[in-house]
């Protein structure tokens, strides 16, 4: 497969004027008309063929301003159609294609496709291809028009509806867009409709088109709509711009939502809540992704980007105003805690393996490949750390900046660091390696104290990566804080901002040497190699003023002790139980920050915090040294945690507020850890009364790990049968919560359960990625979960090879394990490799997994 490079890069050579498109739809057989109106795009001189994209296509007809384009001078292969330059007038032309596609047929869900009975579409990043012949690149913008004939009662489409008719409806979509921004749906659905006013005074008619019988679980993604576009007009001023704005939820979804110009498609489990079915992180997600593709609006599709090597500028971005969205409607600290858990179990975990790559790539096999942890997550801090570097208000004139030069336009990298350096004066050619370099700095510090000033030295390492063997230094910003021995702050939040690979700050005139809290907030993503000892860590969970830096004093306490269980056989801490003991009583602090205290690093956390110290972890003893740390703290706090465990029950209705999920939060933190001495007892008295799936949920994953789940399996099965989104979980609970010896045994026997649809995306990651997340389970030494694995990846990949692709990355971890894993794993990733027909995403992947 060719590899496509950055350095690569040239201007289409014609722009498109409008675009009209006729859809006639058919299950296995979908007609579609296209008008293009081209003109030769000036940047690009000279007379060029013309190259649409094209897969999977059936070409009927081809013409040029009304007549047949000559076969000698139209060439399509499996990619797409060349019309020769000699076909093409000098000036602007009009060419007209008919095409005929197979929707029933697409299992890649990639284009139009069909989904329980009903038609949709997903077109990035390389989509819309599937459809028509076009110029498939986010740099070729244009208005569209839409006319769909089909007997659906629901036809849908970009931009505002204009006309409709039995049997046809029409839209048009003034904004110019990219072809992946394109949307169609037609199916059955019913809505829920509602309207915001924008603060010009536009009226914006809303809707979330379902299937019939979902409808009574859409209120929460609406309300949530309805915040989004509120916080964007008073966070970022930015407004609505068309008369409607519809979401479609699918069943069938490669990945979480898609941004389509007026015309969001959500996974379903994007979109549906509700108390009974969803959980508290379901909640939470929905909020969030309602926002971010809300909010791709603005940071995506009125400004786009140049081409797929610029991801990172509309995905970390919108990650990052999502991010603080969430901030806004729920706890701040909490939020970025959760938000750094979820950094490092998964961008740190990628910037540290075979797949690191930069936030900006510069070449990639498939970009379906670099919809990654670290594009997205390691795209939005480092906005975060842009603006701690410039601060609030340059934050907000940079971005005002970037949209009143760039609406419209199609944008890099470059064109983002420039309205900073504009809007602020600062010079940010270092700072732009956070963009251009892959793996995640390593800094180190020491301490000196003497004559009233302490000295912190810091150093900077950032270790090799695939195709970047050394690394320049970046800017850090580095938020201290100090602390006296009484805890009082002498000092506040400082931003230091490193630039050299090692450097020295000072802070003079003290009269007692300090406790230096350093990288507050997690003011960069960078690993902070300190030797701390106990006490002082202890003392910063106790007082430090920085609510995110007192949990990673817990964090790292946590971790010591169970990397020391681990490693030396050591007894599980007393300091570090009583410390905890102490934050789980104190009502002061907000329930759900004591939930976060009260969670322990995860099996692969700790792989990963084993493997970065050199030591090849073993994931057995990993899962002994977690379990008998968790039973522990059971047995020495179970007063406090039974306490907490009742006093934490829900009182009155529920509520999915942060207030009352964050109390919910810490009833099953207490709950996972009690259960490990009370049989499972809360668990079932739990399970057969809740009304709510995060008690539910969590009630049926302790009594799996108390080994008494043979009534409350079934129960949950039969409650939910008609419930796919819940059926997905009651998959993942049981192969998440398997025994690890056992874990492979689980799989199998689910796998060949009738419902498991596996060509259904949600319910192929619940079983495949349940699996991976069982890090002892994955990770047996029989080697029968990696087998498991293989074989499913090998199955789903002529079905699904985006899915497939994306599952791949468990193996991701492969080379910290012993030589026997590793041997087992190398064989799985080489069988994948040698089966025919492997696609591009796949192949790509296990070839970089195996380096
Ligand atoms: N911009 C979207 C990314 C995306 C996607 C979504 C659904 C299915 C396939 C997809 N490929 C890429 C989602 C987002 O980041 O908002
Ligand atoms: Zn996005």
């Amino acid at each position: 497969p060719q590899t496509i490079y950055l350095k690569d890069y040239q201007p289409f050579p014609f722009r498109i004027e409008r675009v009209d498109l006729t859809f006639r739809l058919a299950p296995k057989t979908t007609r579609v008309i296209s008008r293009i109106a081209f003109a030769p795009n000036p940047e690009r001189a000279g007379r060029h063929d013309l190259f649409l994209h094209g897969e999977k296509l059936r070409l009927i007809a081809a013409r040029i301003d009304g007549a047949d384009v000559p076969a000698a001078l139209l060439t399509v292969t499996d990619e797409g159609a060349t019309v020769a330059a000699q076909a093409l007038p000098d000036g602007p032309f009009l060419w007209e294609a008919e095409v005929e596609i197979d929707p029933e047929g697409n299992t890649a869900l990639e284009g139009l496709y069909m989904s329980g009975g009903m038609y949709c579409t997903q077109c990035e990043a390389e989509g819309f291809r599937k459809i028509t012949y076009y110029p498939d690149r986010p740099d070729v913008m244009a208005p569209f028009k839409v006319r769909i004939e089909s007997d659906m009662p629901v036809m849908l489409s970009n931009g505002n509806p204009t006309a409709s008719g039995p049997g046809w409806a029409e839209w048009d979509d003034p904004w110019p867009k990219p072809s992946y921004l394109f949307a169609l749906v037609a199916g059955n659905l019913v809505n829920l409709p509602d309207s915001f006013t924008t603060r010009s005074g536009r009226k914006v008619d809303l809707n979330i088109w379902v299937r019939p019988g979902d409808l009574d679980r859409c209120a929460f993604a609406m309300d949530s709509l309805i915040r989004s576009m509120t916080w964007d007009e008073e966070a970022y001023g930015r407004e609505y711009d068309l008369d409607v704005f519809n979401i479609v939820a699918v069943d069938d979804f490669n990945m979480g939502a898609m941004e389509n110009k007026g015309l969001n498609i959500f996974n379903s489990k994007l979109v549906l809540a509700s108390p009974e079915t969803a959980t508290d992180l379901d909640f939470e997600r929905i909020e969030g992704v309602i926002a971010h593709e809300y909010f791709h609006n603005w940071t995506g599709n009125r400004i786009t980007c140049r081409d797929w090597f610029q991801l990172c500028l509309k995905e970390g971005l919108t990650v990052f105003r999502d991010q603080q969205f969430t901030s806004a409607m729920r706890s701040e600290p909490v939020k970025r805690i959760e938000d750094v858990l979820s950094l490092r179990a998964r961008q740190f975990r990628e910037d540290m393996g075979p797949l690191a790559h930069p936030p900006r790539p510069s070449s990639f096999v498939e970009i379906n490949n670099f919809y990654t942890a670290t594009v997205y997550e390691k795209g939005a801090e480092v906005i975060g750390m842009l603006k701690r570097l410039v601060g609030d208000d340059g934050y907000a004139r940079a971005l005002d900046l970037y949209f009143d030069r760039h609406d419209g336009d199609a944008a890099t990298i470059e064109d983002w660091l420039k309205v900073f350096e504009d809007a602020t004066g600062r010079d940010l050619s270092q700072f732009k390696r956070w963009y251009t370099d892959a793996g995640t700095p390593r800094l180190s510090v020491s301490e000196d104290w003497r004559d009233g000033t302490l000295t912190l030295t810091f150093t900077q390492m950032t270790p090799p990566t695939p195709g970047q063997d050394t690394k320049l230094p970046r800017v850090i910003p580095i938020a201290v804080g100090l602390l006296n021995p009484n805890g009082d702050e002498i000092l506040p939040t400082t931003i230091l901002e490193m630039t050299e690979a090692t450097q020295s700050f000072r802070f003079a005139d003290l009269a007692s040497r300090p406790v230096a809290s350093i990288l507050r907030g997690f003011s960069a993503p960078v690993v902070l190699e300190r030797e701390v000892p106990a006490s002082e860590r202890a003392f910063l969970l106790a007082h430090d003023t920085d609510p995110f830096n007192r949990w990673e004093a817990g964090r790292a306490l946590a971790k010591d002790v169970l990397v020391r269980m681990v490693t030396d056989d050591d007894a599980p801490s007393a300091d570090y139980i009583s410390a905890l003991g102490r934050l789980l009583t104190d009502d002061s602090l907000d329930p759900a920050f004591r939930a976060l205290c009260l969670r322990l690093p995860s099996e692969d956390d700790l792989a990963q915090t084993l493997a970065e110290a050199g030591r090849s972890p073993d994931p057995d003893r990993i899962h002994t040294a977690r379990e008998t740390l968790a039973r522990t703290v059971a047995e020495r706090l179970v007063r406090p945690l039974a306490l907490t465990y009742d006093a934490m029950a829900d009182r009155g209705p529920f509520s999915p507020d942060a207030t009352a999920a964050g109390r919910r939060s810490l009833r099953v933190a207490a709950l996972g850890l009690l259960n490990r001495i009370d049989g499972g007892a809360r668990a079932q008295t739990l399970f057969d009364a809740a009304g709510n799936m995060t008690e539910s949920a969590a009630a049926l994953a302790c009594l799996i790990e108390a080994g008494r789940a043979e009534a409350a399996l079934p129960a949950f099965h039969e409650r939910w049968k008609g419930n796919r989104l819940v059926i997905d979980k009651w998959f993942m609970i049981q192969v998440v919560h398997a025994a690890p010896h056992q874990a492979a045994e689980v799989a199998e026997r689910l796998a060949a359960h009738p419902d498991f649809d596996w060509r259904n995306p949600n319910r192929a990651r619940s079983l495949l990625g349940g699996i991976a997340a069982n890090h002892a389970g994955f990770h047996h030494a029989s080697g029968a979960a990696y087998r498991f694995y293989a074989d499913w990846l090998l199955r789903l990949d002529p079905v699904n090879p985006q899915i497939a692709a994306r599952l791949s990355t468990a193996f991701e971890t492969w080379a910290r394990y012993d030589a026997d894993r590793r041997a087992m794993v190398a064989a799985e990733l080489q069988r994948i490799r040698s089966a025919p027909g492997l696609s591009r995403d796949l192949s790509e992947m296990t070839g970089r997994i195996l380096g």
